[in-house]
Formats: C-alpha cells, structure tokens, sequence
C-alpha cells in the first residue's frame, strides 16, 4: 500500500504514481535478473525527501515496470507520449562562451552510459561489476593520442588518500544516502575506478551510478571544443562496447532523471550579481532550460557565488540541440550579470 510505503509529506514522484492497485499488480514482477518492485521503490521509501524514489536495477526494469516507471519519465522530462528519443551528435562550431575569461572557470560535458548486457548499479553482483570493470579498461585502452591515459582504480586512492595524482582529476566517492538505500554503494569501492587522460580532459567513471560517466572537461568556455572531444572518445569506445539503448527513451540509466541523452553540459561560472539578485537567475534559468546545481555537484551550496550551470532536458532533445540552448542560456546569464 503506497499510502503506508511513503511517508503522508513525500514530493516524490512515484508516491504521485504508485497507487495501491498498481503497487499490488506489480510487486511479484522480477526482471530475469531477479529485480524487484521492492528494490526499485527502496530509495524513495528510506528518503522521504526523494524527489524522484525510484531506480532501475536492469534494462529490462523499464519494461517490467513500465506502469510506473512511464507516468513518472513522462511528467519528469515533459516528454509526450508516443514519441521517440532521436541523438545527434552534430559538433556546432560556436564562439568562446566568455572570450575574456571574466566569468566561467571551466565548461564539462558528461554522458551516462550503462552495458546492455550488464545489471545496472543497483543491482549488480560484485563478480559482475569487476568483469565488467576488466572489460571497460580493455576498451579504454583504444583511447589513443590526446585521449590515451590511465586507469586508477579507486581502492588505491581509498589506501593512498592524498597521493598527487589526484590533482586535477574528478574523482568520485560513495554514493548519497539515496544512491545508498537504492543499492549503488554496494562493496564500495571493489570494481570503481576512475580513467583519466594524460592532458586531464578527458574522464570515465567506472561503476559510479552508471557503468560508465564518460567527461570532457577543460578550464576554458570552449563548448565546441569540450563537446568534440567527447563525441570523439564515444566514438571510440563505440567500436568496444554495447550500450544499453531504447527506442523510446535513448540511452538507458540506472535513474530516470538521465534518460535520453542521458547528458548534462554545464559551465561553473561565477555570478557575484545574479547571486544577491536569485530571483532574475531563477526565471532565466526557467526561460532557458538551465538547472542550477551548487559549486561541488548535485545537492551542495553554492560557494563564493561560483554556480553549476547545465541542460536541464536530457530527453527528447538532441545532444547537438541541447549544445546550442546551453550556449544561449550561458549569453543570456551574462548578459544579466553585465547589465545589473
Ligand atoms: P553529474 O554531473 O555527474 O550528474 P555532479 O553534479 O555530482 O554529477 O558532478 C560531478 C562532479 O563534477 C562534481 O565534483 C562537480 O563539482 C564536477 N563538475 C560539474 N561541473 C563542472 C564544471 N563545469 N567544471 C568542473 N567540474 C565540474
Ligand atoms: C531523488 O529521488 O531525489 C534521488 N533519487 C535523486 C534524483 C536525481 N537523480 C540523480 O541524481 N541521478
């Protein structure tokens, strides 16, 4: 019964979507990898304050489940009914975002990317998540020239906190409390790692929420050139590995949020004026599709006015399109800082 499941105050959208008929219809349903109802609700049920509460533990959760799992992506992405995600992965030839350097710090692009023939991260066994881990570092080592790089895995950092290689790599560390409850920080930290290019810009978690977090990052407002380098790097790792992929829905991931594209580009920008005057920064950001995360990721404060400016669509849109609107989002946001 969904009304005793989740707590009377939950915003979370399968609250919304789960009805008691439908909890009833679906919880003796399994994937063939064993994954449950129960497993898929079990995040938003020990967090009250889940916005979205659930998670797929395979490919196929979309399928099984789809009874909630649809109305829950539909209202998400304002995705209609009926239509099919389409990618294109276009390079546009934009200008500097910020020519003078004066108010972005860094521009990042990442993908999600989960094996077809893998569980997801909520479900994964630990013997899986290191052949899958062996298999990934295989086809990362086709990265060449100003791709190629290494492979850390991320038990050495655990017993090596502080070693200088970790200077200018993103590295990723135990999943949230929501990531927890969903099953994701299962054996942390056997089977993670974190691929890096020699230059830095290029970056793969293996194992974090999804199989892989494919990153193209550079301290510059080089969209283009962010967004080249990895369309590049897919392009490779295509040649080596099966994504998970559904007509309907894009790329598949292990939260509903990422679905499509399954991509969020985004600049850290500092915004001294925007940030006393939230209330221009939040309706531009509604105008132009742009969520605003806190200076260390999802879920974090913003520290010296420095914001996470990125895509707020990932369905339903194309990689190319959503390049382009971040590009005129960002020019507007400046713009507004200039002016105040
Ligand atoms: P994700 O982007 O993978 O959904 P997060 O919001 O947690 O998840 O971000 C992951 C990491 O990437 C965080 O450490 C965050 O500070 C860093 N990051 C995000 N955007 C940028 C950027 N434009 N420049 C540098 N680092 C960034
Ligand atoms: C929630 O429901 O609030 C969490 N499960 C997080 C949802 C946002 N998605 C994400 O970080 N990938």
């Amino acid at each position: 019964m969904t009304a005793i499941l989740f707590s009377e105050t939950s915003p979370a959208l399968v609250k919304k979507h789960l009805s008691p008929d439908l909890y009833q219809r679906l919880r003796h349903l399994k994937t063939h990898s064993g994954f449950t109802l129960e497993k898929a609700i079990r995040s938003g049920i020990r967090n009250p304050d889940s916005s979205i509460g659930i998670y797929a533990g395979d490919a196929e959760s979309y399928q099984v489940f789809s009874p909630v799992f649809d109305p829950i992506i539909h209202e998400y992405h304002h995705f209609p009914e009926g239509e099919a995600h389409v990618s294109d992965f276009t390079v546009p030839d934009l200008p500097l975002m910020d020519p003078e350097g004066k108010y972005i710090l860094s521009t990042r692009i990442r993908v999600a990317r989960n094996l077809k023939d893998y569980e997801f991260s909520p479900q994964i066994s630990l013997s899986h998540r290191k052949k899958l881990e062996e298999t990934v570092i295989k086809a990362m080592g086709e990265l060449k020239e100003d791709l190629g790089g290494e492979y850390m895995s991320l038990k050495n950092i655990e017993t090596n906190p502080g070693q200088p290689i970790k200077r200018d790599i993103l590295v990723f560390t135990k999943g949230d409390r929501f990531q927890d409850a969903a099953g994701i920080n299962s054996d942390f930290p056997e089977g993670r790692g974190v691929f890096y290019s020699l230059d830095r810009q290029l970056m793969v978690w293996v194992n974090e929420e999804d199989h892989l977090r494919i990153m193209s990052l550079e301290r510059s407002s080089d969209l283009s050139a962010v967004f080249r380098r990895l369309g590049r790097a897919l392009q490779v790792l295509e040649t080596r590995l099966d994504f998970a992929w559904d007509k309907t829905y894009g790329y598949l991931t292990s939260c509903p949020t990422n679905l499509g594209t399954a991509m969020r580009a985004g600049v850290h920008i500092r915004l001294e004026k925007l940030d006393r005057n939230r209330e221009i920064l939040n309706t531009l950001a509604r105008e132009y599709h742009l969520q605003i995360r806190g200076t260390r990721g999802e879920k974090t404060k913003v520290e010296e006015a420095v914001f996470d400016v990125s895509n707020s669509r990932r369905l339903g849109i194309t990689e190319t399109a959503i390049i382009q609107n971040l590009h005129k989002g960002i020019a507007a946001l400046i713009k507004a800082e200039e002016n105040l």
